[in-house]
């Protein structure tokens, strides 16, 4: 008699910890470093975003960003000002909050990036002009794929 009740009683919890592990993950908030030049605005504005999305961020203060960005393994065709670096993965220019959330559950991705620096996206809305761009998802095989297109329909 004792025994169907534990299994349910087991099922039930499988269930609860199926609900609660996301929600854990959420609640705790998600710590990021930013390597940027000092004079870099856009990077600031680029922080902010991140900050109003629940994200910690460190801020590094860089003198030689082209050497940072080849150390964390950017290529350079996806190049652009600043580079996060999110468990241990890269973050290159003006991500998106909800790309780098993706990427934090990629297990196959290496790093995210938005080549150059496109008007409207992240940290780029100054002067109100808004450019197509393309979030590119860099697998840790070296293939590139378009993780999210913007603006989005
Ligand atoms: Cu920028």
């Amino acid at each position: 008699m004792s025994t169907p009740i534990n299994s349910q009683r087991l099922r039930l919890l499988a269930l609860c910890a199926l609900f609660l592990l996301p929600g854990a993950h959420a609640a705790e908030p998600l710590t990021i470093d930013v390597h940027r030049d000092a004079n870099c605005g856009c990077c600031k504005s680029w922080i902010r975003h991140l900050e109003a999305n629940g994200f910690q961020v460190i801020d590094h203060v860089e003198s030689n960003m082209s050497a940072v960005k080849q150390e964390l393994g950017v290529p350079y065709r996806l190049a652009s000002c600043h580079t996060g670096v999110i468990n241990g993965k890269f973050v290159e220019g003006h991500v998106p909050a909800a790309e780098v959330i993706e990427l934090t559950r990629r297990n196959d991705l290496a790093g995210v990036a938005v080549p150059g620096m496109p008007k409207g996206s992240p940290g780029m809305e100054a002067g109100g002009a808004v450019q197509p761009y393309e979030v590119i998802g860099l697998t840790a095989s070296g293939t590139e794929q378009v993780i999210a297109e913007y603006p989005g329909n």
